[in-house]
């Protein structure tokens, strides 16, 4: 018996072999958990399919762009026909245009600001909405995040402000899904060579840094994320509701 036996998982945000999203859907797999993953249009679907694969049959491949309700009622109707319920929900999904995490967060345009909230953050209060009528034996949301919401990263700029608007999110969702013994939490992931970092120009240099002045003098794993996901997900966090989970070698903690 494991960890997640028996339990239903539904992951957003594989892009590839490196994305957060799949180093924590192969953790909740190994514990035991059966998973239906979304993708972000067809230039994704080839990659999640060849991922999803890996786990054999028992998977359910799905289109969803969070920013259509459309797409997200499909998913859980879908969820709904194979499943019957669900347990599990993982949020590992951001977008800002390129050019709003170049320049100075002060140049953000209106345009800009609205596509990173309504990708980064509002999908999550969608997502939730539309998961928690199949949580019927509770459940556990969780959602990535980055040390960007609450101090100046420099050039992170209006993700960071969606991300602090994700993690109050989850604090707001943790509150009204909590007497459905829904639980929200995000994973504040230290920098990690993934898709969605490379090409961040300087990104390097910011694993080098964490590597100099993190406690644990390294970079995370994913397989570390993916052990979190695992915790956060099963009854060891049963308690665990509305926070943000710092895996980030304990730089956060410090003060220079
Ligand atoms: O949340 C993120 C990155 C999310 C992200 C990345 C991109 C790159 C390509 C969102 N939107 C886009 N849009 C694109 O066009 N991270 C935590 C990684 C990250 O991104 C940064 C960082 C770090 C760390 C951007 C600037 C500074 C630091």
């Amino acid at each position: 018996m494991s960890l997640l036996t028996d339990k239903i998982g539904v992951v957003f945000g594989v892009a590839n072999k490196r994305s957060i999203a799949w180093a924590i859907a192969q953790a909740w797999h190994k514990a035991g958990a059966r998973l239906a993953f979304t993708y972000q249009g067809e230039r994704l679907k080839d990659n999640v399919e060849e991922l999803a694969g890996t786990f054999g049959q028992d998977t359910l491949l799905l289109p969803c762009d969070v920013t259509k309700d459309e797409d997200i009622q499909k998913v859980f109707e879908q969820i709904a026909a194979k499943y019957g319920r669900l347990d599990l929900l993982l949020h590992s999904v951001a977008f800002a245009p390129k050019d709003a995490l170049e320049g100075e967060f002060v140049n953000t345009s209106r345009e800009a600001f609205r596509v990173s909230h309504d990708v980064s953050a509002y999908s999550l209060v969608a997502l939730s909405r539309a998961a928690a009528p199949l949580m019927t034996s509770g459940g556990s949301i969780v959602a990535m995040s980055y040390y960007g919401a609450e101090k100046v990263v420099p050039h992170y700029n209006v993700m960071g402000v969606a991300k602090a608007s994700l993690e109050a999110s989850t604090r707001y969702l943790a509150y009204d899904l909590g007497p459905k013994k829904i639980r929200v939490n995000c994973i504040s992931a230290g920098p990690m060579n993934t898709l969605a970092a490379r090409g961040i120009a300087g990104f390097l240099d910011m694993m080098k840094h964490y590597e100099a002045h993190s406690p644990l003098k390294r970079n995370v794993v994913p397989d570390e994320l993916g052990a979190t996901g695992v915790f956060l997900a099963s009854d060891g966090a049963a308690a665990i509701t509305g926070q943000v989970l710092y895996v980030d070698c304990g730089y956060q903690i410090m003060g220079m």
